[in-house]
């Protein structure tokens, strides 16, 4: 066969290059992504590959595709070279016969995750190669490399109905590889058409062979002089995966108190408005406006017997009081349901008449106002809004007037701002005997709440005070034992706020298990959030003095549900593996099992990868020396023969 190239202008060498392997180790797609330099999605998405890839590559498209033509010109060590690779595919090695003819570098391929494949490189192909062309050099190709990526859990989706879990003890090792490559003296490489990893570097390196081949009988070309030693190849290291991300689910604080005005649940106020009774929270509304906050004041020492606390008078100032002893305008009457405060019942109910100038209608948009800080557009009329200046509702007002304006964008600043103050009020009521209607006791200490909020926010919370199910429903004082009281305040901020603005490092185990108790998803990711962000201004200060915290957050974090905060431990752990093993071995050993092999699959970089690495340093390293001793050698090799010659 002619070996030169005459198609282009300068001559190239021409290299055949066959590749046989059993079926499926990847054969076709390996030719695919040289000569058309496309490869292949991960196992996972290979349902979704876009692109036909045929089941033998025909070679008759080198004379057809100019593309296909360039890309197979290759300049190595100063040689240029037109590569024709010949795709092998069958049973029987009748039809193969003619690929083999001439071929100057035979690839004998097979899949680095099907031991089947490479025990049939010594039982099938080596012999079959030897049988037709003896003298051709040999390379041997592990296919499919990534599968070391993707590992255990992953399976094959191939044309096959059954889908096979793969395991990662049956994939080949790299050393198992060079093994047989050495016994068959072949050089050995690797590849993935996922990951295009070694594919320009295999088939380079099949040219050098080719050409030291070459050489040997075309001793007298000095073209091919220059050609080097196959290299070794480097090994693969993945790309170091991104640290996961807390994300912290949007708040539904404002949707969850206007569920608890449609529902009337722990209602403790009666508005009479036109012969209509509509249940509200007093607790709520004094948070949401100063007139109501002066409202429900009024008969304070009528209605509060409580010892007055001290966040009873902070709320008292931060609120805007109006002109005590006479009602805000807009109401006639406020009495209490029972004439007196039963502080027994902690259940007071107190009833206000609304001035008739209101409608029923308007009053049920106010509330809903105040509860949501919203209102539809298509109520937002002038009467509501004298309505809303009569009840001093500034917010209220310039909502409808912004919305009147066809400016109704600006309402979303509003909605900010009412969930600010809201919060702010709120905040001041944690803990305070003002309108409390449930009594805690943590670590002896008492905690006055408001199952109002508690009922609004917290799922749990409500079913154990409304169901009648749970023994706290009918309790006034409901004992939590084994938590800690600042916790469990920063709990209670939370249901009151939607937001935990008071965490602090030294308790937020405590509130995480708090959160994952009373169900609250949010709060568990707030927590989670804090405690990474935490985490990573102390890593940045000093990576190792935290590892000790990680390993015993990534502890914390299984035992309360904290997914995220698991995942990102064990991403750290996982990416400092021997720094934290050295650090502190003993916390890393009393990891479960499971943890343990978790933290093992994501090692990075891979353990594999580290062995390979070692490996290729040595060999580098002997390769280097063997260098050297050749030069000196041959320098000897020089100086005995010019010895020679001048004695002669
Ligand atoms: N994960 C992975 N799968 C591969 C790779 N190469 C080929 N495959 C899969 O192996 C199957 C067979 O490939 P093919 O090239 O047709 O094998 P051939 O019979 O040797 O030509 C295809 O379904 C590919 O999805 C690879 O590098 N990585
Ligand atoms: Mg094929």
């Amino acid at each position: 066969m002619d070996e030169v190239d005459y198609d282009h202008e300068l001559p190239r060498e021409l290299i055949k290059c066959v590749l046989v392997g059993d079926t499926g180790v990847g054969k076709t797609r390996l030719i695919c992504a040289q000569a058309l330099g496309v490869g292949i999605a991960a196992p996972r998405q290979e349902a979704k590959q876009p692109i036909h890839f045929p089941t033998v590559f025909a070679i008759d498209q080198y004379h057809v595709s100019q593309e296909i033509r360039e890309r197979a010109n290759f300049r190595v060590d100063g040689v240029d070279v037109a590569l024709r690779l010949w795709d092998t595919f069958g049973d029987h090695e009748f039809n193969r016969k003619f690929a083999y003819q001439n071929a100057h570098v035979v690839l004998l391929c097979f899949s680095l995750n099907s031991p089947n494949t490479f025990k049939n490189v010594n039982a099938v192909w080596y012999s079959e190669i030897k049988k037709y062309c003896p003298r051709t050099p040999i390379i041997l190709v592990g296919m499919q490399s990534d599968w070391r990526l993707f590992g255990k859990e992953t399976t094959v989706n191939s044309n096959r109905s059954l889908s096979k879990r793969m395991r990662e003890c049956s994939l080949v090792t790299p050393d198992m590889g060079r093994q047989v490559a050495k016994e068959i003296g072949a050089t050995y490489y690797e590849t993935s058409v996922v990951t295009m990893w070694g594919i320009h570097h295999v088939f380079e390196n099949a040219i050098r062979v080719a050409l030291i081949n070459r050489r040997q009988m075309r001793f007298w070309s000095s073209q091919l002089k220059g050609i080097q030693n196959p290299q070794l190849q480097p090994p693969y290291l993945p790309e170091k995966p991104d640290p996961p991300k807390v994300s912290v689910p949007p708040s539904t604080f404002k949707e969850n108190i206007k569920e608890l005005l449609d529902s009337g649940m722990c209602a403790d106020v009666e508005f009479l408005v036109h012969g209509h009774t509509i249940k509200a929270h007093r607790a709520i509304l004094c948070t949401a406006a100063p007139t109501f906050a002066k409202l429900f004041s009024l008969n304070e020492e009528t209605l509060f017997k409580g010892p007055s606390t001290k966040e009873k008078l902070v709320l008292q100032d931060a609120l805007v009081f109006g002109e005590r002893g006479s009602l805000p305008r807009g109401f006639v009457a406020l009495e209490s349901y029972n004439g007196v405060w039963d502080s027994e019942e902690h259940s007071s109910m107190v009833q206000v008449t609304v001035e008739n100038s209101l409608t029923y209608k308007n009053f049920m948009f106010i509330l809903e106002f105040l509860y949501s800080g919203n209102i539809p557009l298509e109520v937002c009329t002038e009467e509501l809004k004298d309505a809303a200046r009569n009840l001093q509702l500034s917010n209220l007002v310039s909502y409808i007037a912004n919305v009147m304006n066809n400016v109704e964008y600006m309402n979303t600043e509003i909605h900010s701002k009412i969930v600010r103050e809201m919060s702010s009020c709120a905040k001041k009521l944690v803990n305070s005997d003002m309108f409390s209607d449930i009594v805690f006791r943590i670590e002896g200490r008492i905690v006055m709440a408001h199952k109002a909020f508690l009922v609004a926010q917290c799922e749990m919370m409500a079913a154990m005070f409304m169901t009648g199910h749970f023994k706290e429903s009918g309790v006034q004082v409901v004992e939590f034992k084994d938590t800690n009281f600042e916790a469990f305040l920063n709990v209670l901020e939370y249901l009151y706020t939607g937001q935990c603005l008071s965490l602090s490092v030294d308790d937020i185990i405590g509130v995480l298990a708090l959160a994952n108790f009373f169900c609250l998803p949010r709060l568990v990711a707030l927590c989670e959030q804090h405690i990474v962000k935490e985490l990573q201004i102390a890593i940045a200060t000093n990576e190792m003095a935290v590892a000790e915290d990680i390993v015993g957050y990534l502890f914390e974090a299984q035992i309360h549900n904290a997914s995220q905060l698991e995942a990102w431990c064990i991403y750290y752990i996982a990416t400092h593996y021997n720094a934290v093993c050295r650090h502190c071995p003993k916390h890393v050993k009393n990891l479960d099992s499971s943890t343990l092999k978790c933290i093992e699959k994501k090692r990075w970089p891979p353990a594999w990868y580290i062995l390979e690495a070692d490996w290729y340093e040595k060999a580098m390293k002997e390769l280097e020396t063997e260098k050297a001793t050749e030069k000196v050698r041959k320098s000897h090799k020089n100086i005995k023969h010019k010895r020679k010659c001048s004695c002669l």
